[in-house]
């Protein structure tokens, strides 16, 4: 139910159809909330079902069309309602820190191996989410342009701040495993055996 609101949220910006809204996910919030295509479109259908988009036909060169989907008043109110709902954090399920916890059973360069894994996929998601905040700070990401634009109800400065805030929690957060990582690496050479590779 939360990727209703995350489409919700794109929705806020500007109507879009199928396709450029799943495009658009998969560059902006799809990176706080990620979903596949195969959900986005299922969902959208569900959501003009209850009204809260609107769908329209719009005609794409000579001889295509596509459904264009908008908010409703109805979908901006639930998105609104949304934010005040109660949530759950999913439990912990992190495959590096469980093989972390017992190191002490693996060969060191396997151990290395989880560590470097570690450091190469939070560095890729480091760059990706600066990539996004650099975007937000400096407002040329695409639909947040478009968001200052058409949204007349808040602050620009709000807008842009808490997209902002949000990044900076995700850069820090890949500095840390990053780090955590590195002091990794330290501790298992630490305890491998001398000679060992
Ligand atoms: C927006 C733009 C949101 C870029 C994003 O993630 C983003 C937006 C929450 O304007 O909705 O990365």
């Amino acid at each position: 139910m939360t990727l209703r609101y995350a489409l919700l949220a794109l929705l806020t910006a500007q109507p879009m159809t199928g396709y450029d809204l799943a495009k658009a996910f998969h560059v902006s919030v799809g990176h706080v909330w990620h979903a596949p295509d195969s959900q986005i479109y299922p969902e959208l259908k569900r959501m003009a079902a209850d009204g809260v988009v609107e769908v329209e036909s719009v005609t794409r060169g000579p001889s295509s069309t596509k459904l264009r989907y908008s908010i409703t008043p109805a979908g901006s109110a639930a998105f609104s309602d949304w934010m005040a709902e109660p949530f759950e954090y999913p439990l912990e399920r992190d495959p590096a820190h469980l093989r972390a916890a017992y190191f002490e059973w693996a060969d060191p360069v396997a151990a290395r191996a989880v560590l470097t894994k570690h450091i190469d996929h939070y560095s890729t998601l480091r760059a990706q989410w600066q990539g996004q905040l650099d975007a937000i700070r400096d407002r040329s990401h695409p639909t947040l342009r478009r968001r200052l634009e058409t949204d007349q109800a808040h602050p620009a400065e709000a807008i842009v701040a808490f997209k902002e805030f949000t990044y900076e929690g995700f850069v820090e957060r890949a500095d840390h495993e990053i780090a955590w990582a590195r002091r990794g690496l330290e501790l298992v050479d630490r305890f491998a055996p001398a000679g060992v590779a």
